[in-house]
């Protein structure tokens, strides 16, 4: 124990004396009030005076000086912010690096497209700076099923715009196909849609499948629609036309009139007036051959309420459909039906002709079999034709 004697002029001098020289733990063991010494003293305030102790081994005078942190522990904090400070940087350098590359190739690609534009870079140039594979992979696609360059060139801006408006939870591949289905629904059904006649019409170039188009619509309107149908054939160029109709007729018990001159359709219509639905099976014209397109245009012109329907089939070539649709020019409303799409391997056709005729397509073909291989049109067939996730 440390015992020590303390004077001061009063009380609290002697406390902080104390607890200075022998720190808060510190006991006082006696207190007294002493006059100050000499002949002057006696005058004076008298002294306070205080003898006080602590524990020799007593640390806790250490407790009065602040606590400074173990070096150990210390050192350790440092190394543990250090290397948090590092994995902080990483981070931050990878997403800065991330967005960076993002950009840049956004930016990469924005220039590609307006070189394109200006006639300074080819299509497939274009495809081939799009980074994505399975993107890449999609556009080559659309190119090798034949869709004209303008209507890739369109998806491929829509792309663009989409991936700046969508979240990036939505992989590329999901915003290329929402790209593509866009504009296959920009197209594919035209204000100019006319479906409100009983009177059907069945037009277009030899062998497209008109007749057999026809058994697979009756059939359909009459065995699931439950309505009446009345066919016609003004198709009197063949012999085997008209018997060719007639087995359909027979099997779904559909009364049937044939006709042999332009007027007579009148009469035929009249005969068949009480069925809900008429359809005029007609023979087919070769583009090239001028009579027989005045022919069919003078029997057309027969009737005013009509739908008219232009088959064609999907393995023609795009320079053939052109032309088919050119000759057909005379017509101002028409819907399309796409045959044989079985038989096709490239279907960018559909989508180049809805652009360009401004027509809607109304069913596409997919077989023989009557009455099944028939299909009204979507957008996700369409899609999934020119994605070649075929869905036959
Ligand atoms: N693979 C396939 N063949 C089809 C399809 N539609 C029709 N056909 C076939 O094409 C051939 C011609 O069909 P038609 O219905 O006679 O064609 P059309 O246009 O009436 O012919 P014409 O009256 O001679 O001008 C037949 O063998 C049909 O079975 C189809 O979607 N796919
Ligand atoms: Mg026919």
């Amino acid at each position: 124990m440390k015992i020590k004697k303390f004077l001061a002029n009063d009380n609290q001098e002697a406390l902080i004396k104390v607890k200075n020289e022998l720190g808060v733990d510190a006991i006082i063991l006696h207190q007294r009030k002493v006059k100050q010494k000499g002949l002057l003293g006696f005058f004076k305030k008298p002294l306070i005076e205080v003898v006080a102790a602590r524990e020799e081994n007593s640390d806790r005078i250490e407790r009065s000086i602040p606590r400074k942190a173990k070096p150990l522990e210390y050192k350790t904090s440092v190394e543990e912010l250090q290397n948090k400070i590092i994995h902080i940087k990483d981070e931050t350098r990878n997403i800065e690096e991330k967005t960076i590359t993002e950009e840049v190739t956004q930016i990469k690609t924005m220039l590609n497209t307006i070189l394109y534009k200006m006639n300074k870079q080819e299509l497939p140039d274009l495809i081939k700076a799009i980074e994505n594979t399975d993107v890449s992979e999609i556009f080559n696609n659309l190119s090798k099923q034949g869709l004209n360059d303008e209507l890739i060139e369109e998806i491929f801006e829509k792309y663009l715009s989409l991936k700046n408006e969508m979240s990036i939870n939505h992989s590329e591949l999901e915003i290329a196909k929402k790209a593509i289905n866009s504009i296959i629904e920009k197209y594919l059904t035209s204000e100019n849609n006319v479906e409100n006649s009983k009177i059907m019409f069945f037009i277009g170039p030899t062998g497209v499948g008109k007749t057999t188009t026809i058994a697979k619509l009756a059939a359909h309107y009459t065995l699931v629609e439950g309505k009446t149908v009345g066919l016609i054939s003004a198709d009197t160029y063949r012999i085997a036309a008209v018997e060719q109709l007639k087995v359909y007729s027979d099997i779904l018990n559909l009364p049937l009139e044939v006709i042999y001159k332009p007027a007579e359709i009148h009469f035929a219509i009249e005969k068949l007036k009480s069925q809900d639905l008429i359809m005029i099976d007609t023979a087919g014209r070769s583009h090239r051959n001028k009579e027989q397109i005045l022919e069919l245009k003078e029997l057309l012109e027969q009737i005013q309420e009509k739908n008219v329907y232009l088959v064609m089939s999907c393995t023609s070539k795009d320079s053939d459909i052109e032309e088919i649709v050119k000759t057909y020019s005379f017509l101002k409303e028409y819907n399309i039906i796409f045959t044989k799409i079985d038989e096709a391997i490239m279907f960018g056709t559909i989508l180049n002709t809805a652009k360009e005729t401004k027509k809607t397509i109304s069913y596409i073909t997919t077989g023989q079999s009557v009455p099944d291989d028939i299909k009204k049109i979507s957008t996700k067939k369409i899609l999934n034709l020119l994605t070649k996730e075929v869905e036959r």
